[in-house]
Parts: structure tokens; sequence; C-alpha cells
């Protein structure tokens, strides 16, 4: 089944919201496969967001990355990548729809709680890149009752 990286980023977790955006992705009925809380340092921070390196904002973005301990995990689900960036919400939490991570607890651009992969090709590669002695093989016991 498919996977997505899902990142709880410092402000998330300084701001006591690791419990429920876990419990968000849990009662949506997909299921955890990795998780750490870890610090990382910039030339990681820079790696993660290499795409975005030219960007102006760049910089500024991975002193925030890099600012405290994130939360990383692997979530596994039909859809979970799509479905997960809708749970997250848009980019600017000006624009993120009520009821979405970003919608319900982010404010700036700068500042917006949580990080998930925008395809199944670069989820892969972030997995690779954050779970390099992969992931936990586990299957839930309700999968039958969440999925047909
Ligand atoms: P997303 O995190 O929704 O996938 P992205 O990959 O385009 O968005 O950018 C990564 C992060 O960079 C984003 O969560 C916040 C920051 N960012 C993006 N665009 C920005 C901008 N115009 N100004 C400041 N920060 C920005
Ligand atoms: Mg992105």
């Amino acid at each position: 089944m498919e996977q997505t990286f899902i990142m709880i980023k410092p402000d998330g977790v300084q701001r006591g919201l690791v419990g429920e955006i876990i419990s968000t992705f849990e009662k949506k009925g997909f299921y955890l496969k990795g998780m750490k809380l870890i610090s990382v340092e910039r030339p990681f921070a820079e790696k993660h967001y290499e795409d975005l390196s030219s960007k102006p904002f760049f910089e500024g973005l991975v002193e925030y990355i890099i600012s405290g301990p994130v939360v990383a995990m692997v979530w596994e689900g039909k859809n979970v990548v799509t479905t997960g960036r809708k749970i997250i919400g848009a980019t600017n939490p000006s624009a993120s729809d009520p009821g979405t991570i970003r919608g319900s607890f982010a404010v700036e651009i700068g500042r917006n709680v949580i990080h998930g992969s925008d395809s199944v090709e670069s989820a892969k590669k972030e997995i690779a890149l954050w779970f390099p002695n992969g992931t936990v093989n586990w299957q839930s016991s309700l999968h039958p009752w969440i999925y047909e």
C-alpha cells in the first residue's frame, strides 16, 4: 500500500500538537509504520528541502526546521499521499481550509506546523532519507473494518 512521509515541525512539537496530529491520521484509518523524535542538522534539512534551494525563503526555512526537534513519521494507506496533503491543508495557513491541520492550528507560512510529501515519488525519496534503516512492518487487526 501507498506510504507518505509526514513531519511535525518544531513549532508543532513545541506547541504540544504531536498527539492530536497523530490521532488525526490514526482515526482516519491510516497506519503508522515509522516514527522518531529527532533534531536534524543543517545539511540534513538542506537535503530534505533541496528542491527549494533557489527560493528566497530557503535559508529561513532551514533555520526553522533545525530550531528544535521534529517528529518524523511514515504513514500508510490508500491514497495516503493525496489525502494526507488534504488533511494538512494548503501551504499558507491563510489559505488552508478550516478543519485542516494548518487551517486549525497555524497562522503564518513560516510556522505551518507540519510537512507532508507532495507525490508518491517524493514520498519514496523522503522516507529513504529519514528512515535509512527502514520502517516497521506490521498489520493492523482493524484492517478489514477500514478497507473493503
Ligand atoms: P508544502 O510544505 O505545502 O509542501 P512547499 O513544499 O512549497 O510547501 O514549501 C515547503 C515549505 O517552505 C512550506 O511548508 C513553507 C515554506 N514556504 C513555501 N513557500 C513559501 C513562501 N512563499 N514564503 C515563505 N515560506 C514558504
Ligand atoms: Mg512540499
